[in-house]
């Protein structure tokens, strides 16, 4: 007999994954500002049961602090998700390991990109960007300062957004990183709008690839905000370094498209211009001749 085989995931109706296809299980954890008590075990129940959670099971209650009781709960998922719908607007550049960006760089431009990385404005976080630019990198991935055709230089937390413009415009830069990690009052989508802002008026936005990162960046909103590309947690130097190659050489391949097809029309308006004058004898000789008689 045959043995029945694992049961095909449903992606019009996903559900999590516990220990059985389609069984909805998932683990929550939160914090109620109670003792730990019988009461408090029901209150975090309750706020199961709201959430529309099914087979709730408490795993562990514990103390955090005086009076806070940390819980940790196992319930199940009654609702599902179409997989097939989902559309995310996401970075699409291809993922590309240091040699490749640097052996791409030197054939296909001949020069390095130069690439200014910053932590803006108040904010004093600088582990992030250094994670990106720094040659040591971060997570196995080398920074981007150990790339041969990259010239990046990382100028560390609290730079203004006109010192940077000023600094990119001076240094001809290519790319320009922008870390923000404080988020209180909105102050990084602030800070972020405001470089655009300033970017725009000198007239060098769209010379810039203009990239933002931090733990609560994400591409749609940086993309929200005038940049050109958002990293979040967890982002490699070689995934910024892949984004920037692709979209430089994009950008360049485009310039040449127009720059020709602005050609083509020129050419094509002379061509146009020329049989105009052509005609234009036999229009000058019909009036001399309607002025003759
Ligand atoms: C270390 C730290 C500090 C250090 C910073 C030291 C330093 N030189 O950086 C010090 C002590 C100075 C500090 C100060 C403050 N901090 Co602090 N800090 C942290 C902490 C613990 C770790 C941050 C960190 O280093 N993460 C590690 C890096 C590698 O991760 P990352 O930044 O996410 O970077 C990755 C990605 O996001 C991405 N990325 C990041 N930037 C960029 C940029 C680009 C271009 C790209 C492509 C990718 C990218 O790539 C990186 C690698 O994957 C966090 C809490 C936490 N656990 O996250 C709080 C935290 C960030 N700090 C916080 C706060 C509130 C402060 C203070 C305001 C506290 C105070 N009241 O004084 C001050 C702010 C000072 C200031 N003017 O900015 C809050 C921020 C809350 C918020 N969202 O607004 C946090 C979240 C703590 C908390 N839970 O409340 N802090």
């Amino acid at each position: 007999m045959n043995q029945p085989g694992p049961k095909q995931v449903n992606l019009k109706k996903l559900k999590p994954y516990g220990d059985i296809m389609d069984d909805g299980t998932i683990q929550i954890c939160f914090t109620l500002p109670v003792e730990p008590s019988p009461e408090a075990k029901e209150a975090a129940i309750r706020f199961c049961e709201k959430m529309g959670l099914d087979q709730i099971k408490v795993a562990t209650m514990e103390k955090a602090a005086d009076g806070f009781a940390l819980f940790v709960i196992y319930a199940n998922l009654r609702v599902t998700v179409d997989f097939t719908e989902i559309k995310v607007v996401k970075i699409e550049s291809k993922k590309r390991s240091r040699e490749e960006i640097d052996e791409i760089i030197k054939e296909k431009i001949g020069r390095k990109l130069v690439v200014l990385g910053a932590c803006t404005g108040y904010d004093a976080h600088t582990v992030g960007i250094d994670a990106i630019m720094n040659m040591k990198g971060f997570a196995g991935d080398y920074g981007l300062e150990r790339y041969q055709w990259l010239d990046a230089r990382n100028l560390g937390a609290q730079v203004l957004n006109e010192d940077l413009l000023q600094l990119a415009l001076r240094e001809k830069a290519d790319a320009v990183l922008i870390s923000k990690v404080v988020t209180q009052h909105n102050i990084h989508v602030k800070d972020l709008k405001d470089f655009v802002r300033r970017a725009d008026q000198l007239g060098v936005k769209d010379r810039l690839i203009l990239v933002a990162g931090g733990p609560r960046v994400t591409h749609p909103m940086a993309l929200e905000c005038g940049f050109d590309a958002g990293f979040g947690v967890g982002t490699k130097p070689s995934d910024v370094a892949s984004y920037i190659v692709e979209e430089f050489l994009k950008r360049r391949d485009q310039q040449a498209a127009e720059t020709g097809e602005k050609k083509v029309s020129q050419v094509s308006l002379k061509a146009k211009a020329k049989r105009k004058n052509a005609k234009k004898p036999k229009a000058k000789a019909k009036t001399s001749a309607k002025k003759r008689k």
